[in-house]
């Protein structure tokens, strides 16, 4: 039996593979950014410091899982992986902001803003998001990467999960919903597209860029979308009973911006079972990836023991 199958989930973090990959994530990250003293020093000072200031790189781990599962090169796709990690950064930075969440910490350390101004921490997140998509036109410089075909096919899907259609579809319902009661669909929507599009793309952008056919793309699809509910959930979840210490951010947030939620809609214990669910359904389209599709199945196992 393998590493990842006989070790319980909330082991995920270590596991021997998932450091190794986080190392070559963070490798590529810091390869990717231009130095900190680089004129105007400033804003590569403060994208470095959200970047580098901890976060668990699901997206980019997603990433390399999926180019693994396809019988891919995770090697292969770290731009890919750097470049997601950029966009998701750069969302975290402009959710805090005081015209959005208003947060005064992320990750266990100040916010941008906090640290930067207003002003540098609006112009980090502009860097970040822009700059990802320079890094990913970079995949087709590699030795062996893919064909630049695939990378334009990742450019658009990655782009479309960022925008209006996407993250940003989301995060405009969110705000609009904010002191509102809001229906199941329209709570379904918020999710999919603020939270479900990136983790979406991030495992579609893993198996376009290493070859993956239709029928492996279908299954690692739905892979994706139930694993985005239940780790949207469990951060629902995690809002109301998680530990302030380990999030590294105040819990309660949804209910002091009286936030429509998948915990007030369900209650705790409901909101458990259907995350429970998500994950197994996860897992269960993995059937047909053989032992390749282990360390993704692991990942769908650990986004509901997760704690942070
Ligand atoms: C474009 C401003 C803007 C927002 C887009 C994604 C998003 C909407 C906002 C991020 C804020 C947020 C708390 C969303 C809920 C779920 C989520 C993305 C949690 C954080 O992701 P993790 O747990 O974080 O992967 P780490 O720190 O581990 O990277």
């Amino acid at each position: 039996m393998s590493e990842a199958d006989d070790r319980p989930c909330s082991d995920f973090f270590s596991l021997d593979k998932t450091r190794e990959y986080q190392k070559l994530i963070t490798e590529a990250m810091e390869e990717a950014l231009p130095p900190e003293d680089r004129f105007p020093p400033a804003i590569h000072q403060a994208v470095r410091y959200s970047v580098m200031g901890g976060g668990k790189r699901l997206r980019p781990l997603l990433v390399l899982a999926a180019a693994e599962a396809v019988g891919g090169n995770p090697r292969l796709v770290l731009p890919a992986a750097a470049a997601i990690e950029f966009i998701h950064t750069y969302s975290l930075v402009h959710d805090d902001l005081p015209a959005m969440d208003n947060d005064d910490f992320r990750r266990g350390i100040p916010t941008s803003h906090k640290v930067f101004g207003e002003a540098i921490a609006i112009l980090a997140g502009d860097a970040l998001l822009t700059y990802a998509f320079e890094v990913l036109t970079r995949i087709s410089d590699l030795p062996g990467g893919p064909p630049a075909l695939e990378v334009i096919r990742v450019i658009r899907e990655v782009a479309q999960a960022a925008g209006m259609d996407g993250m940003i579809g989301g995060q405009v319902v969110d705000i609009q919903s904010e002191g509102k009661q809001i229906g199941p669909q329209t709570l379904d929507y918020m999710h999919r597209h603020k939270t479900g599009a990136l983790i979406r793309a991030s495992i579609r952008t893993g198996a376009i860029l290493s070859g993956a056919d239709l029928e492996q793309l279908d299954r690692l699809t739905d892979y994706s979308e139930n694993f985005g509910l239940a780790f949207q959930i469990m951060d629902d979840i995690l809002d109301v009973i998680g530990d302030e210490s380990v999030i590294g951010k105040p819990v309660g947030s949804d209910q002091r911006n009286q936030k429509s939620t998948f915990v007030s809609q369900w209650g705790i214990e409901e909101a458990k079972k259907r995350a429970a669910g998500y994950s197994r359904r996860a897992v269960d389209s993995l059937a047909g990836f053989g032992p390749r599709g282990e360390y993704l199945g692991s990942l769908a196992r650990y986004v509901i023991e997760r704690k942070n």
